[in-house]
């Protein structure tokens, strides 16, 4: 067996992979020559923003993830406490290659990039935020999406005893969340494994976290377990909850308000007590690249 195939997930986070853009601005990366460099993208992605990323200390402190309490400070209080090695991902559904994959096979000759996206919460507030990871798409095809697929369903980890939020049935967990297949294949949607250059706090979804970020914060589901390639719109929990105020798609939408607040601006944290307030942008500012798959939807009724 040649060394990569043995590669764990402490060999492939994305602290080993990743060069900051300063490094590679600088000159300074002295490429090492393992397989696992190769495997990165060195330039920053031309999908990335140019917007000034949110500082570390907002990113892993202001956040929302209900298995760890409903507070913004639960998550970076509790997350602590879970366990994200080893971590397994069941692929299941109308799939050429179903599974239960080891976190470093899901992984395994994706390519790691760093993505700087705006990210916009459904309460209205927004960060922006350095990613690293890779592209849904490269896993889907990977694992071979098969002819009646339609939809793409995620499910987040069910441990109460390590995910005290898990203790109230506010939520019925697990987390669930859902894309249609066109979304979930689009360049932009992104599993990321880290940020910062770091491997993923876990308040931010360690290990493994999606981030589609034309949509609304709570469609980027946290520390994943289950992707199944579906054949009908799948079940999420914001919409279970509250169908009325959440759909299924949950475009940003500055034009269509929650049915409890305006949708038409949005408060930067970090940008201060006086500033931060700005327009939101239709599709959080991805219009040029997602709008056309919507084209024939009334984005008023598919909210
Ligand atoms: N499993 C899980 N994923 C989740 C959530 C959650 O409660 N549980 N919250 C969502 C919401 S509402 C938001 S705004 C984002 C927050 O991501 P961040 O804390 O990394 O900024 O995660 C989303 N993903
Ligand atoms: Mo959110």
């Amino acid at each position: 067996m040649k060394m990569r195939d043995i590669l764990r997930w402490s060999d492939v986070t994305p602290k080993a992979f990743w060069l900051s853009r300063r490094q590679l601005i600088a000159g300074a990366a002295a490429m090492v020559a393992t397989p696992a460099l190769a495997r990165i993208d060195a330039a920053p992605s031309k999908y990335s923003t140019d917007a000034e990323p949110n500082t570390l200390e907002d990113i892993t402190s202001y956040n929302n993830f209900y298995e760890f309490g409903t507070d913004k400070g639960d998550p970076a209080r509790y997350a602590g406490g879970l366990t994200t090695d080893p971590w397994s991902v069941v692929i299941d559904g109308l799939v050429d290659k179903p599974g239960t994959y080891d976190l470093a096979d899901v992984v395994k000759d994706q390519p790691l990039e760093e993505r700087i996206y705006r990210f916009r919460c459904v309460e209205a507030w927004s960060m922006v935020i350095p990613w690293i990871g890779f592209e849904l798409a490269g896993l889907l095809n990977r694992v071979g999406v098969q002819p009646g697929a339609k939809f793409v369903a995620f499910e987040t980890l069910v441990r109460p005893e390590e995910m005290p939020g898990q203790s109230s049935p506010f939520i019925e967990w697990p987390y669930r969340e859902g894309l249609r297949l066109d979304e979930a294949m689009h360049p932009l949607t992104i599993l990321a494994t880290g940020l910062y250059g770091e491997p993923m706090p876990n308040q931010n979804g360690a290990p493994i976290r999606l981030v589609v970020p034309w949509k609304y914060g709570f469609k980027s589901i946290k520390s994943i377990v289950r992707i199944s390639l579906v054949d009908k719109m799948p079940p999420t929990t914001w919409n279970m909850l509250q169908p009325s105020e959440y759909g299924f798609y949950s475009n940003v939408n500055p034009n269509v308000d929650h049915p409890r607040w305006s949708q038409a601006s949005e408060r930067r944290i970090g940008a201060g007590l006086f500033g931060g307030r700005q327009d939101t942008l239709m599709f959080n500012g991805y219009e040029a690249e997602v709008a056309s798959l919507y084209a024939e939807q009334d984005l008023a009724v598919d909210f």
